[in-house]
């Protein structure tokens, strides 16, 4: 798939056959309340793909990255479950539900977790840098890491384009979690922009000022080691602190408070900790390009922000330059929320409002935006992308029947130890390697 000019792609996640409710994610709120609720890996795969498509259909580039195999049987082994592979089930069953669970989920699908990706516009080198993220918050995150590196280079392969560093070292110190808190501003995508990397802990987890009730994921250590990796101009990076106070009502990740599109910042007023500074770092650094629309608490609460996930909607420019927020269907339910964009509308912050059904994600903490990396690149570098990752017609089609003939529409905890279910999951993405051309990349195909 090849654009006449530099565009965004959305690489999004597809969701893995095995996506359950384990209740993992570290002050992530939505995750908590659904644990061991069954899920329904089948509408899960279906709903994200179906955003996807309307996507595409809005003309906005669209291609995917594939699941991570689960389960993830070389973490068992590593935590001391032993035996041939049913048995490695069903021992971690026994002595650990909760480890069995880590090593069963389809995470993976939050791609905007995956890596930060800077831009050829942006680098020094002129080429796109990538650094999957440590995720070294929670193990079942952490354990993405090295699978989602082998990914990103299978498919931005070519040296002369693309660069894949280590992922910064994984310290609690150094926590790394993407994409999530990376925004990059910009007037057309091919125009040098400026970096906002955001991040919750600035020391060594002695900060008194920080959350109390939950962890600080991203480090500002990270952004600076990412910065420096990417080759980016220091008077074109942002450095900007959560308030900590978004993390204890939920917001584990930026994404969930602010999000970012060309020249517009849309954010809570209490997403960060000095925001008249943040607004004016950003006013500096973009020659007052910057269009920034804070919500008032007064308007929407951070719990109600939060809950709706309003702040993690997508926002994309369509090939007939219309400017659309992409949110989850939730923000329609919530009368406030919806007046609210009612307003953004007229007043011409958006030109459309799109609603998108991502219920089975959203259960876990994972909106619109979670589901997808960014990455913008110019028409020599989308050349060189893997072609079978592009989202067309025929590949629709494909994973339509692909997730319908391989995905279980419900998975309860006590499924997660079936060999079954490993079969099942294994041979979905081996076929799936085929249909996105890939050739071998997961482990259990060697
Ligand atoms: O890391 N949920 C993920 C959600 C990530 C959302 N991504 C962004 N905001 N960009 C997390 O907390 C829940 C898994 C479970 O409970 O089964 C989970 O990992």
């Amino acid at each position: 798939m090849i654009y006449s000019t530099t565009v965004e792609v959305n690489f999004d996640g597809l969701i893995g056959p095995t996506h359950n409710f384990a209740g993992l994610g570290p002050g992530n709120l939505a995750s908590w309340s659904h644990r061991r609720a069954p899920s329904n890996p089948r509408a899960a795969a279906r709903q994200g793909l179906a955003k996807m498509v309307r996507l595409r259909a809005l003309e906005v580039p669209q291609a995917l990255l594939p699941p991570q195999p689960r389960p993830n049987l070389a973490l068992l082994r590593r935590l001391g479950f032993s035996g041939d592979d049913a048995a490695v089930l069903a021992t971690a069953q026994k002595h650990s539900p909760h480890l069995l669970a880590t090593a069963m989920s389809s995470s993976s699908m939050w791609t905007a977790n995956a890596a930060t990706v800077c831009p050829s516009a942006d680098a020094g080198d002129r080429r796109v840098h990538f650094t999957p993220a440590n995720l070294v918050t929670s193990l079942h995150r952490a354990s993405e890491t090295d699978v989602t590196a082998t990914l990103l280079k299978r498919i931005f392969p070519d040296p002369r384009f693309f660069v894949h560093h280590d992922a910064v070292p994984s310290s609690t110190d150094m926590g790394d979690e993407g994409a999530a808190n990376h925004t990059r501003f910009c007037d057309t995508f091919g125009d040098p922009g400026v970096q906002m990397f955001v991040y919750g802990s600035d020391s060594r987890g002695d900060d008194a000022s920080g959350p109390k009730r939950f962890v600080a994921r991203q480090s500002k250590a990270a952004g600076e080691v990412i910065s420096r990796l990417h080759h980016l101009d220091p008077d074109r990076v942002v450095f900007a602190k959560q308030n900590p106070r978004a993390i204890d009502a939920g917001v584990f990740h930026n994404d969930v408070i602010a999000v970012g599109h060309r020249q517009l910042l849309l954010c809570h007023e209490q997403a960060f900790e000095q925001p008249a500074r943040v607004m004016e770092d950003l006013r500096r650094t973009t020659n007052d390009a910057i269009q920034v629309v804070q919500v008032p608490q007064q308007r929407v609460s951070l719990d109600d922000a939060v809950s709706t996930y309003l702040f993690n909607s997508q926002i994309v420019t369509t090939e007939t330059g219309e400017t659309v927020l992409i949110a989850p269907e939730d923000c329609r339910q919530h009368a406030g929320v919806n007046t609210l964009l009612g307003e953004l509308v007229e007043g011409k912050t958006f030109d459309r409002v799109e609603f998108v059904d991502l219920r089975e994600s959203m259960d876990n903490g994972g909106g619109p935006a979670c589901l997808r990396l960014r990455v913008v690149l110019t028409p020599e570098e989308q050349a060189a992308v893997a072609p079978g990752v592009w989202l067309t017609d025929r590949l629709e089609g494909q994973l339509e029947g692909w997730i319908d003939r391989h995905y279980r529409d419900s998975l309860t905890a006590a499924d997660l130890a079936d060999p079954a279910l490993m079969t099942e999951s294994y041979t979905a993405l081996d076929e799936l390697t085929e249909l996105l051309e890939l050739g071998s990349v997961y482990e259990f195909q060697r």
